[in-house]
């Protein structure tokens, strides 16, 4: 038995999959949930943020918080983008406190599936019920004493994350990306246009010639007509732009084929991509880069989505909504998790948008971001944050 183990320590990765099986199979059925939170909080942003389909001014977001018998509480937060999938702050609340919380009292961490299967039957709701399972996912690590990312697959200890820089004159827009170029080592970013075509080709030059060596990909959030599409991403490939994401109105199917026939470079897409079978569908027509949101289809969904990818060599890349901090390392830990995915810069970096927080911001070096050691989503949230921020007390 003792040189069995020594063996499997030789083996580094296997270990910890054995480890983590051997803990699971001891810590099964023995910490319960016995109660589910939903707190709307109202976090300040440093300055509001602007893109094609909306504008945030305060981060009205939602923190989940999964309670066990153990005292051990998984947390997650949701962030309402009602132009995107119908869902409110009010509505988030109300999803969680009526339909996720009763069904997941007594639920083992440890058994996500038999969860889901208790939970399902409510359509929609998407970033309603992927805060619940983030938050069990941390819950589930606690008990494990492992990291997320660990947990989900364990692919490195470290990744590259990208900037999106969002609506403001161009010269803005290309001051902050130098900022973060410089202060944190951000080479990648993710540019919103879907305005007028000059002023998208404006914004994205700027960022060029103020970062020369950054990766640049631009999404239009639907806000082109076909023409300004044609106009605007024929112009910024010969800028280099890496991707293009929803140029179109997702109902003008022929404008999203005809773009992704005329453009070498990926259609990419985000709220066509809203679920697995949404996926299968886009990759099967214009879209051949998925924009994957731990916020919208949370860990299994998230896995599922990739491994379609990969079965039809498409990149997948881990995208944002504006997460705060705690919204970021959860995408962290997923991308942590899959060598694929590590492979691109993870747009986790938007939480330095965000004036104050509920729980420590993950800290970028030279463009990167050390994945936690601790078990979990490895944070805690800050209860003088929490206090200060709540709105509901
Ligand atoms: C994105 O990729 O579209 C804008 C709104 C939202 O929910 O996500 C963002 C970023
Ligand atoms: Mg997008």
């Amino acid at each position: 038995m003792r040189g069995e183990r020594a063996h499997h320590h030789e083996l580094g990765l296997v270990s910890v999959q054995i480890d983590n099986l051997a803990a699971r199979a001891s810590a099964a059925g023995a910490v319960r949930v016995v109660a589910v939170e939903a707190i709307p909080v109202a976090l300040p942003l440093r300055h509001p943020v602007s893109f094609a389909s909306g504008l945030i001014q305060t981060a009205d977001n939602v923190l989940v918080r999964i309670h066990s018998d153990a005292g051990l509480v998984g947390c997650a937060e949701a962030q309402p983008r009602p132009y995107t999938y119908g869902e409110t702050q009010e509505s988030i609340i109300r999803a969680v406190r009526e339909w996720f919380a009763p069904r997941l009292e007594g639920c083992d961490p440890l058994a996500p599936e038999r969860a889901r299967s208790r939970c399902a039957g409510l359509k929609g709701h998407l970033c309603a019920s992927a805060a619940i399972e983030v938050a069990l996912a941390d819950l589930a690590g606690q008990v494990l004493r492992i990291p997320c990312a660990v947990m989900l697959g364990g692919a490195t200890d470290s990744v590259l994350v990208a900037s999106m820089v969002s609506f403001a004159e161009p010269a803005v827009m290309a001051h902050e990306a130098a900022e973060a170029h410089d202060r944190y080592g951000i080479s990648t970013f993710k540019v919103k246009v879907g305005r007028e075509p000059h002023l998208d080709v404006a914004a994205v030059a700027a960022i060029r010639d103020a970062v020369p060596d950054a990766a640049v990909y631009v999404d239009a959030n639907r806000g082109w007509t076909l023409e300004q599409a044609r106009e605007a991403g024929d112009q910024l490939i010969e800028l280099g732009v890496l991707a293009i994401e929803e140029p179109l109105d997702l109902a003008d199917k022929p404008g999203r084929r005809e773009l992704a026939a005329r453009w070498d470079v990926p259609l990419a897409g985000d709220e066509s991509c809203l679920t697995l079978s949404d996926v299968a569908r886009e990759l099967a027509g214009p879209v051949s880069r998925v924009s994957i949101k731990v916020a919208r289809t949370a860990f299994a969904q998230s896995k599922d989505i990739l491994a379609h990818c990969r079965a039809v060599g498409a990149d997948a890349v881990v995208g944002s909504q504006y997460e705060g901090a705690l919204g970021a390392w959860a995408s962290i830990a997923f991308a942590a998790s899959s060598r694929t995915l590590c492979q691109l810069p993870v747009e986790a970096a938007n939480f330095l948008d965000l004036a104050a927080d509920l729980v420590e911001p993950p800290r970028i070096v030279d463009g990167r971001v050390r994945v936690p050691d601790a078990a979990g989503l490895g944070i805690t949230v800050d209860p003088d944050a929490l206090a200060g921020y709540r709105m509901d007390e």
